[in-house]
């Protein structure tokens, strides 16, 4: 076995975005192209030597051939073990898990996370710090001055090890410990919540459906909720990861979970329903005959955290990425806790939940966690509503209702523009920046702009600052919209328009919210000229 430093060239373009390094399969099986991102990871973080880290991926196409890639990669540079996810899967929150666990330097996460996977989809490499948590923009910015001036890479010259079987192997000099993807993890979640309770409601006739899209959480839902919470076989369906997720987009909305969406909304429709993506880091929850926006449903679970055996010492405090709405603002406020508003993106949570800062996180794209790991969790969110629902014993409409009869409702809806001309969406963005000065005081749809900003971050730990994270634009009466571009896409751009608007009268909570938000639509198209300048008045996916 040898050690070889094989000479390359930087390739360009490898800059990762929201969410790590995501280009279309294809282009990462380029010769030398995972290899450039990988030996970068190594050099932008001081180096592989002598150091533990963890890998696993959401089991996309490509996710087996290149784990081999990246095994031989770090034996060569120096890794002392890298702990694997049998057949090179985890689901990001658990990546997130093992790193804290086994205070390990890191770990790589192979995933695109939402995004189609397939010989002509898409694959994804990130890295992820010793906290467990995605590497924030410095780390970034710095693997990324490596892939510029890229020229060497070091991979040993061995056979493939077996990942289907758990247990130790050696790979020159390095460890290769396989471990089971999901044994830790529902440890860790039996740990957080009543797992009795839950199974006491699930006795008494609660039924549910979820939803794996064909992506990573099957096992780790079958797992939990079948065996360890005694729900029926069949409760968790689309349960068995496949390379191209069965064609699914697993993104988890209501446009690409439909079929959860539809058979909620039946006569005979089970209690509960939630939907996972890719990577198992994001969830969309469904009650019967009711959708639950992730922005409500942050709010629901930092309001309602406190019953369940983890948090029942209240929370430290709330953060929401910036898109995301003011429901869960109002919660802090309530509980007399800080509430943090961030850049779009986990990496800035990390700090907040490593200085003790906030308890519960959330974004508005289905995502959300809590300081139990470094990332989001979908299945975590699914486990705090059971928890909170058996605690509770009343329906998710019920807890709905009530929730926003106690702190008002906030509308909220997010239209996506996808795949739209680059240097349209960049034009759109830039004028819309422009006007920014002029926009205090204009009158539009009945209702005056209050303030407008590019929002930057200035994170209260590190001091460090975020500029142009996303143009915001507020209103006098509470309303708000957020237009910014998305950071993970990877054919054009997609630009995401947020909305939002709040209602206190309980008698008016009851509205569709695209009706409720009329007005802020309105006034978003005529603000941006979004028809004007993308070409496009209608967006193609609403969550
Ligand atoms: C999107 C979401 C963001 C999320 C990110 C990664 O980013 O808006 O909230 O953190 O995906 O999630 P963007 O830049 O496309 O808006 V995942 O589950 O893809 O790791
Ligand atoms: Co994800």
């Amino acid at each position: 076995m040898t050690s070889t430093i094989h000479a390359t060239t930087p390739i360009e373009g490898q800059k990762p975005g929201t969410s790590g390094l995501r280009k279309k399969t294809p282009v990462f099986m380029r010769p030398m192209y995972l290899e450039n991102f990988v030996q970068a990871i190594f050099d932008g973080t001081g180096g592989a030597q002598g150091k533990t880290y963890v890998l696993g991926g959401d089991g996309r196409y490509f996710n087996d051939r290149a784990a081999q890639v990246i095994l031989k990669m770090a034996a060569a540079n120096g890794a002392a073990r890298v702990i694997v996810g049998q057949g090179a899967i985890l689901s990001t929150p658990a990546a997130s898990h093992l790193i804290r666990l086994n205070q390990t330097d890191g770990g790589i996460i192979m995933s695109a996370s939402h995004n189609p996977g397939g010989p002509t989809e898409d694959f994804g490499v990130k890295f992820n710090m010793p906290n467990g948590g995605p590497a924030p923009e410095s780390v970034t910015e710095a693997i990324y001055a490596c892939t510029q001036r890229m020229h060497e890479i070091h991979m040993i010259t061995a056979s493939d090890i077996h990942l289907d079987k758990i247990g130790r192997v050696r790979l020159g000099e390095m460890i290769v410990d396989v471990v089971d993807p999901v044994a830790d993890y529902a440890a860790l979640m039996e740990s957080l919540f009543d797992f009795r309770a839950i199974r006491a409601m699930v006795a008494g006739g609660f039924r549910m459906r979820f939803d794996a899209m064909c992506a990573v959480t099957g096992p780790y839902a079958t797992e939990i909720l079948e065996k360890r919470l005694g729900m029926e076989p069949g409760t968790v369906i689309n349960a068995t990861p496949l390379q191209d997720f069965g064609g699914h987009h697993p993104d988890p909305n209501p446009t690409w979970a439909h079929v959860l969406m539809e058979e909620m909304f039946t006569p005979n429709a089970p209690d509960f329903g939630a939907a996972s993506d890719g990577d198992g880091d994001r969830n969309m929850v469904v009650g019967r005959n009711i959708y639950v926006s992730p922005s409500d449903s942050l709010a629901v679970l930092a309001a309602n955290a406190h019953l369940a055996p983890a948090y029942k010492g209240g929370l430290k405090g709330i953060a929401r990425s910036m898109p995301t709405s003011a429901a869960a603002d109002r919660v802090a406020k309530a509980l007399g806790v800080e509430c943090f508003e961030t850049p779009t993106g986990w990496k800035f949570f990390g700090n907040l939940l490593d200085a003790g800062r906030c308890t519960i996180c959330g974004e508005e794209s289905f995502g959300t966690g809590s300081d139990h790991v470094r990332e989001k969790d979908g299945l975590w969110a699914v486990l705090l509503w059971l928890n909170i629902l058996a605690v509770r014993g009343e329906s998710v409409a019920h807890i709905m209702h009530a929730h926003w009869k106690r702190f008002g409702r906030n509308y909220y809806s997010r239209h996506d523009f996808e795949a739209i001309d680059t240097r349209h969406a960049d034009a759109m963005m830039s004028a819309l920046k422009a006007s920014i000065p002029t926009l205090p005081g204009t009158e539009i749809e009945g209702m005056s702009i209050a303030s407008a900003d590019d929002f930057a971050y200035h994170d209260p730990i590190d001091g460090s600052v975020s500029r142009a994270q996303g143009v915001r634009i507020k209103f006098d009466d509470g309303s708000r919209i957020v237009l910014r571009l998305s950071g993970t896409g990877t054919e054009g751009a997609t630009l995401r328009l947020y909305l939002e608007r709040y209602e206190p009268d309980a008698t008016k909570q009851d509205l569709d919210p695209q009706e409720a938000l009329g007005p802020v639509i309105r006034a978003a198209h005529a603000l941006a000229g979004i028809k004007e300048q993308i070409g496009r008045d209608r967006p193609n996916v609403i969550t």
